[in-house]
This record gives C-alpha cells, structure tokens and sequence, in this order.
C-alpha cells in the first residue's frame, strides 16, 4: 500500500516544499506555487514506489513489457495520481485549511497535448491499466515541446497556436541523466569483412544525437506498482564553436547542430493520415534507436547476453509508427553483439508484438526507399535483407505467384511497407475491435493471414475507467457505490449488479438528476466560453472527436439544418429541444476539414441568433477539445454520436467513455459500436444505416450517386443548397456540396454521407420520442452503465497480458 497521509501530515509537506522549492510562507505563494508543492509531494511518493518497482522487476528477473508510441495523450495527473493513491481527501482538507480550493488548484495543470486522438489517449489509458493490474511496464514516446496545437475560432475559422505545456508540464518529470543514449542519423555504411571472418560495418559522417530520458511515474490504483513513462528529448552533442572551424565546416557543423534539436521540438498534427516528411521519419526512428538501445544495455548489464533477451522482454508497438524497432534490434544483434542473422531473427521475431489501428489506405504507412537510405543506411541494408528473406518464404507458399509476392513485398514499388514489416517481423498482429480484426483477417492484410493465421488475434480497446467514470463524473460514482460497493474501482465488470435497479424509479430519478448537475456544469462554461445560454431542458447530444470525414460530422450538420428548417417552416409544431454539442481539432494542412469547423462555426451563429428558433435548438463549437475538456463534457452527455461510415472507424473509444457515463449511442455498426450493442442489446442503444458489407459492396459496385439521392429527397436537397449559398456571413460552403455530391475531380464523397441520411433522421426521431419517456431514457442510461465494464481498459490489458504477452498480472478481469 502507497505511504498515507493525514490531514496534518499533507499539510506539513505541502508548508515544507513552498518553502524549500520556493522560499514562500503558504499565506505568500501563488496558486501555481501552491499546485507544484502538491504535485512535489505526490511525486516524492510515486519515484519511491517507481524505484521499488523496478528494483523488483530487476531481482525478480521478471519479464517486461515495453510499450512504444509515437503519441501518449496523459491528461492531467494531479488529481489522478492523487485519486490512486488514496490522497484525494487528505489534500483537499489540508488546502481547505490554507483557504484554497483543489478542484480550482487542478485547472492550474497544463493539459499535455503530447498525442492527436485515439492511439495517443489509449496509450495512456493503457498505462493506466498495467499499473493498476500489475503488468511490470515502461512506455516510451518523445517529449515533444509543442505538443498539438491550440485551437482558437477567430471569426468562425480554426487558428492554430502553439502548446507550451512544459511551463507546467514539467513537474512530473525526471530527468535520467545517467541514460542519456546517442542517436545516429544519416551518414554513409562500409562493412568489410575481416580476417576472422566477420562482417565490420562502419557508420561515418552521421548526425549524432542526443536523447535525455524524462521519467514520468505512472501510478496504479491503491498499489505499489508504479510504472514508468521514458519521454526522449533530442538535442545536438556537437558544439557551436566558431573559432575552432573553417567556414565550411562551420555552417555543416550549424545544420548537424539544427537538425538534432529539431526532432523533439514539434508533434505532427495529423491523425490518420501521412503526409511523409521527413523529420517525422528521424522523430520515429529517433523514438526507437534510444528505446532499443537503452534497454539492451540495462538487459546486457544484468544478464551479460543478450540470448536471452526474447524470454524478458516484450516490445509493443502502437501502429506501426514505432517499427523499425525490428531493424534496429536485428542491427544490435548483429553488429553489436555479433549475432548471426537467423539467431538475430528469432529473437526479434519472438519479442515484437503489433497493434494495427486504421485501414484507411491514407494512414497505412510507406516511406520512400531513398529517404530510408539516406536517414538510417544501415537499417534501410537491413530491411533489405529482411525483405528478400520474407519474399524468398512467400515464394514457398505461392510458388510463381509474382503479383501476390510484389503486393506482399515489404519493400516495393519504390517504398517501403511499414505495416507489411510489422507484420513479418512480428508474433503477433491485432486490430482494435472484432469486426476490424474481421476486417484485418479478411481484407487489409488477407494474404498475411493465410500464411500465418495464428499472429492475428483481436483485443477490443478499453477506456481508463477510474478516469473517465471514478474521476470525472464523482457523482455518479457515489450512487453506483451506494447501489453496489466499491468494488467496481478494481473489478468493472461488477457494474453489471447495476442491471438489478432498472425498475427502481428512485434509482433512476437519483441518475437523471445527476445527468441534470453534469449538463449544469458544462452549460455554464458554454455561457462563459461561448456567450450562449442553452436550455438545461434540452438533449445534450454531442460529437467530439477528431475533425474527418470518415467520422462524417457532415451528417449531423446535415440533419441539424434539416431540423432547422423543421421550425422555420413551423414554429408551433411540437419539437423535441436539442443542444448540439462539438469539439473537434482539423489538421491545419486538411482543407475539408478545416472548411468543416468553419461550417459548424456558420450555422451555429445562424441558429442560435435566430428568434423563430428559442431555445429549441443551439449548436455549440467548444474550442480546444482535448482531454481535461473531455472529463467535462463525457458526464454531461446524453447522445453519443458515433456515426462514420461502417468499416472505417477501427474501433472509437470516445463511444466508450459516453456509454460509461451513461449517454446513449446513436451509431452505425462501426468499430466497437458493434459490441457496444452486443453488450447492451438493441433495445438500448440507436442503430441505423449501412453495414460494413454494405457500405463495403455500395462503394466497389461504384452505384453510390449522391446526385439521385438528392434530386429524389426534397428536404436534404433543400439542406444542400443552403450550405451551397451559405449563412448570411459571407461564407460559401459550395465547395463541401460539390465534395458531397460530386467529388472534387475524384468520385463524390468516399463516406457515402448521403446514403445514411435517411436512415439517420429516422433513428434521430427514435431518439427525440424517447426522451419524451424520461423512465424508459432513464433505463437506457443504467443499461448503458451497467453493461460498460467490458469496456474498461483493466479488461484489455489483462487480454494482452494472457493473450499476447503471457506476463503475469495481480488480478484477472
Ligand atoms: C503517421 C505518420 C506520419 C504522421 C502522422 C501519423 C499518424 C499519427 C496519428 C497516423 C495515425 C495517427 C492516429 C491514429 C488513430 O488515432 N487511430 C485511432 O486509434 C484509436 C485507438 O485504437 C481507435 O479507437 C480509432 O478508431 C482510430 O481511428
């Protein structure tokens, strides 16, 4: 158990660090003063336990696992850490006596934007998980100084600013000066063999880089068990020195010097898809050669060898952003530690496991073989070899099938294949979700699978439910421990014990009227942040994620605007009121996208300044959606819309975190919307439109023509022209109609927006004419909570663990 503290004692060492970091007397120092000395103290408590975890790891020869990600989305961790280590009450009583306010003290904290979406924040909601269950894990990523960027809406349009985290980001994070590894990138390879018949291979005129590892601890819930997130940052060894070079050698030594300093400083905005730069391809290699090196030397210090480092060590890798792992450690087996290729390969292939997270053919990614060269030759001779190897093997199961053999190919066509890498360099390969694993197996990487169906294996994603439900919503968590005790904290799936109180009518009062308190709170920074004044009365329905069109926010602006014209043309007709809630950052390089939030921003301001209208309808744009926004908003949500088009969403995790707080779902049968149905029934939850095989048959039989939807449907015709004519601002969205209906030179909208619509008004309505039964919503909501356990990232960690990695963990799910 993590060491206690009482009232008093909290209070002593909060005095103790104003006084000795800062030299202020509590009643002098600043709320950010007061915030660091809060997190001093907390952190004093976890680098002991982080110590004595991987003191623990090291004399109990424990296998571990070693989690790489080119994004980690942590969220704030003042109130988590103190959460898990039991210290939630002792903090708020000692501040309570200095005459401050901790849930105020907790806006203090930076929010680090160190990942875009889904991949970076399951990152850490996995962390979260192995701390917790026991799992002996570290992760690593890169401390990117500018994480993603700030949004700001200046005239209804998405500004982009930089993010400063480190200003107060910083407190969690040691620096491990004793590990610091050098990075090679660039330069020219010679190999020779020598007179023992050994092949020497000489790397001269690369870039030397530094990583500095920064060490976040990572707290469990109530244990011990502390893990560790290594952030790198790069910076350059080589001196500025004028007197000491030529003029030439000068400016060289300039770019080597700028070019090392670089890799860390920016993380790359785009979510699902590639745009092929260069410096990305130095960040992720940067990412893996001090990760692999850093644990081979910690492995070779205490086992002499590395034989047998496959038995302690597993290596995952978060998409394939992290795979030249495999290339690397085959390059350190081999030149470092003078292994031959195939002992080299068994140990590599024996400790790689992949997750694949998209398959949108835009994200898949393929560097050029040049590019490769010339950033890491000795790797890119590598995966050249491993390239010949795998198709000489394919050439035993299809033997003369050159076509299959070239599309299989890791490097062809003049790149090189990074998921087809990961795939055969790897044990075991997972999709996110059942039906994208299906999809994986059958699709995507069909031909993988037919020569070796037993890498591919599912593990559905989960969500940190201590943060998303424990933390966030507090409220809704003292009900469920009225209902069933605590012991949900450790073991979600007891929440299905919830299902017993569907007909409980108190029960069911006591939950709306803690929804009403979580739509209280969010609308009240709606009215300081936005100016607008909605209608608590109203349904709450929301759409945050990231800005794409897979994710098709285009319907849900299509049916608001639908709606809208509803009330023009009747504006004593019954309406159900609704608010319309997004958030959501485009890639500043993603035009449609961009054009999207614009367009969002437009019809807000139409809407909600129009009399016919009151308090029916508002649209609300939240700037900055990012994580700490995300803890707000999930608990005041009644509607979930996750409604992209089926087969494109690999599994979603927002959809989890809206059931678990108790919002129901409108979707399609998408991702992990499939299961979330499975888990609690039709009847619970709105579905509509097209299927994956659906929506799979309509795009390849090319049938799909938006045109004759929109000369047979009058009110979506009428929806389209408006937006093509606009608002009233001055902004024209012909541009986004034209995508729609006839595509911009390629084919009309990939995501068939238009061939659900119809289905989705009509699932709209189900959802208006249910909330007009507040028992039946109610019910909903409970089956929604109580069905969400399988949900919570506890449960997948413990699938990898047993599945994928066989590591021990304390407790099984
Ligand atoms: C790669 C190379 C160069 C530049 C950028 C990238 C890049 C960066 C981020 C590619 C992809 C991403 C992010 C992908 C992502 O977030 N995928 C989401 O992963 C979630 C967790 O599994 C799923 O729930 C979502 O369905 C999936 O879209």
């Amino acid at each position: 158990m993590p060491k206690t503290y009482t009232k008093n004692t909290m209070k002593q060492a909060i005095e103790g660090k104003l006084r000795r970091h800062f030299s202020r007397e509590p009643g002098e120092a600043s709320k950010e003063q007061i915030y660091e000395a809060c997190a001093l103290v907390i952190r004093d408590t976890l680098a002991d336990h982080m110590i004595e975890t991987q003191n623990q790891v090291e004399q109990n020869k424990e296998r571990q696992v070693h989690y790489l990600c080119m994004e980690f989305l942590v969220g704030r961790s003042l109130r988590n850490n103190a959460y898990n280590l039991g210290l939630l009450g002792p903090m708020r009583d000692a501040l309570a006596d200095m005459g401050v306010d901790l849930s105020d003290l907790f806006e203090e904290e930076a929010d680090p934007g160190l990942g875009n979406g889904g991949l970076g924040r399951l990152a850490a909601c996995y962390m979260d998980g192995m701390a917790t269950i026991g799992v002996r894990a570290t992760g690593y990523s890169i401390r990117y100084e500018h994480g993603i960027f700030k949004q700001k809406i200046v005239d209804g349009e998405q500004v982009e600013l930089p993010d400063s985290w480190l200003e107060t980001g910083a407190v969690w994070q040691i620096p491990a000066m004793d590990d610091v590894r050098e990075v090679r990138i660039g330069g020219n390879v010679n190999t020779y063999w020598n007179d023992e018949g050994k092949l020497v291979v000489e790397h001269t005129d690369y870039t030397p880089v530094l990583a500095t590892p920064y060490d976040m601890p990572i707290s469990g819930y109530k244990t011990d068990n502390v893990s560790t997130l290594r952030l790198w940052e790069a910076s350059s060894p080589i001196p500025l020195d004028m007197s000491l070079f030529s003029r030439g050698e000068y400016l060289k030594a300039v770019e080597k010097h700028a070019m090392a300093e670089v890799i860390s400083m920016i993380l790359y905005p785009e979510d699902n898809h590639i745009e092929g730069q260069s410096l990305r391809l130095k960040q992720q290699y940067f990412l893996v050669s001090a990760t692999i090196q850093d644990i081979c030397a910690k492995h070779k210090a205490q086992y002499g060898t590395l034989e047998n480092f496959a038995r302690k060590h597993i290596l995952h890798i978060n998409d394939t952003h992290p795979v030249l792992v495999i290339p690397e450690l085959m390059r350190i087996l081999m030149d470092g530690e003078n292994m031959g290729w195939d002992k080299a390969w068994n140990i590599v292939s024996q400790c790689v496991a992949y997750t694949n997270h998209t398959v949108m053919p835009e994200a898949l990614e393929c560097w050029p073989i040049e590019l490769m060269q010339s950033l890491m030759p000795r790797v890119m001779m590598i995966v050249n070899e491993i390239n010949e190897r795998f198709c000489k093997e394919l050439w035993n199961y299809y033997p003369g099938d050159f076509n299959r053999i070239s599309k299989m190919a890791i490097v062809s066509d003049g790149v090189v294949r990074m998921a087809h890498l990961a795939i055969a360099g790897s044990f075991s390969v997972n999709g996110v979700s059942e039906l994208h694993s299906d999809i994986l197996k059958e699709k995507v990487f069909h031909d993988f699978y037919h020569i070796s169906p037993a890498k591919f294996r599912n593990v559905t994603n989960g969500i940190a439910h201590r943060r998303w439900l424990c933390e966030a919503n507090p409220e809704l968590t003292g009900l469920i421990t009225e209902l069933i005790g605590d012991g949900f904290i450790t073991h979600p799936s007891e929440l299905q014990v919830l299902r017993t109180f569907g007909e409980d009518k108190k029960v069911l009062d006591r939950l709306a009227e803690i929804k009403r308190h979580n739509k209280e709170r969010l609308a009240a920074y709606i009215k300081e942040h936005n100016g607008i004044e909605v209608n608590l009365g109203s349904i709450f329905d929301v759409q945050v994620k990231r800005l794409h069109e897979y994710k098709r926010q285009m319907l849900n602006i299509l049916h608001i605007l639908y709606l809208y014209n509803k009330i023009k043309d009747d504006p004593s007709a019954e309406f159900v009121p609704r608010t319309y809630i997004f958030g959501s950052k485009a890639a500043p390089g993603y035009v449609v996208a961009k054009r999207t939030v614009s367009l969002i921003n437009s019809i807000a301001n139409k809407i909600n300044n129009d009399p016919d209208v009151g308090d029916k309808l508002k649209v609300v744009f939240i700037e900055d959606y990012k994580v700490s926004l995300a803890e707000m908003i999930m608990p005041a949500a009644e509607v979930s819309e996750q409604i992209s088009i089926a087969g494109k969403e690999a599994s979603g995790t927002g959809n989890m975190k809206f059931m678990m707080n108790g919002a129901l779902t409108i979707g399609t049968m998408d991702g992990a919307n499939v299961e979330i149905c499975q888990a609690v029934g039709e009847e619970n939850i709105f579905i509509f439109g097209m299927n994956a095989k659906e929506a799979e048959n309509l795009a390849e039989g090319g049938t799909y023509s938006p045109m004759s939807i929109y000369n047979s449907n009058p009110g979506l015709r009428r929806v389209l022209d408006q937006m093509r004519d606009g608002f009233g601002d001055g902004k024209k969205y012909d541009s986004l109609v034209k995508m729609l209906l006839q595509g911009n030179g390629g084919p009309a909208d990939k995501f068939m927006s238009l061939a659900d619509f119809d289905s989705y008004v009509k699932a709209q309505e189900r959802v208006s004419q249910m909330y007009l039964r507040p028992e039946n919503w109610n019910y909903m909501s409970l089956m929604n909570i109580a069905n969400s356990g399988r949900f919570a990232s506890d449960r997948s960690i413990a699938e990898y663990a047993k599945n994928i990695w066989k590591v021990h963990t304390d407790f099984a799910y």
